[in-house]
Formats: C-alpha cells, structure tokens, sequence
C-alpha cells in the first residue's frame, strides 16, 4: 500500500472510532410482555430501541413520543429514540396478539 493510502485509511478509523455511541436496547415482544417491560433512559440520550417478536406479529407503540412499529417474527425492527421530557411513559402492543394483548404493555422511564 501506498503512503497515501495508508494515511487515509488510519483517517477514516479515527473518524469511526470517534463517533458517539448510540446504546442498543434489546426488547422482546413476548406472549404476553415486553422483556425488558422497564426501560430506563436519561433525558437527551439518543438510544436505538431493537425489538423481536419470537411468537407473533406485535406492536409497540409509545404514544407520548410518537414512536410506534410493527414486529414481525423473523424481523428486527429498529426505532431510535431521544427523549426530550423525563417521567414515567406507558408502551402499549398495539397490535391484536392473543388472549393476553389488553395486558400487554411496559414502562418507559426518562430521568
Ligand atoms: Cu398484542
């Protein structure tokens, strides 16, 4: 490799290594909860929230924030959230499910 190509290269694995890490919040819509069914986040942290339905198709939706997504079984969905209030949200399966659905639902909670 060139001495040109080289210093490029090293350029481009500064700029990877110095971008901000987005956390990953793993969700999994289960018969009938959200495993995990407590989320904490802090306010202005940008996290991607990952979420699998290992069963059946499932919703998530979070209402106070305008997020909502359809899970599929075999898909990963991803939202990216920032919270931008604190407080104690409720996250719903919007999505019929089963007997369980009506219960089906988690906390979020931003400090
Ligand atoms: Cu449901």
């Amino acid at each position: 490799m060139s001495a040109a190509g080289a210093i490029a290269l090293s350029s481009v694995v500064v700029l990877v290594s110095a971008k901000p890490k987005v956390r990953l919040i793993k969700v999994v819509a289960k018969k009938f909860e959200f495993v995990p069914g407590e989320i904490h986040l802090k306010q202005g942290e940008t996290v991607t929230l990952q979420f699998t339905a290992p069963e059946v198709p499932m919703g998530f939706n979070l209402a106070d924030f305008n997020l909502r997504a359809d899970i599929v079984p075999g898909k990963v969905v991803s939202l990216e959230l920032t919270p931008d209030k604190t407080g104690t949200f409720t996250f719903l399966c919007d999505v019929f499910c089963g007997t369980g659905h009506e219960e089906m639902s988690g906390t979020l909670i931003v400090t």
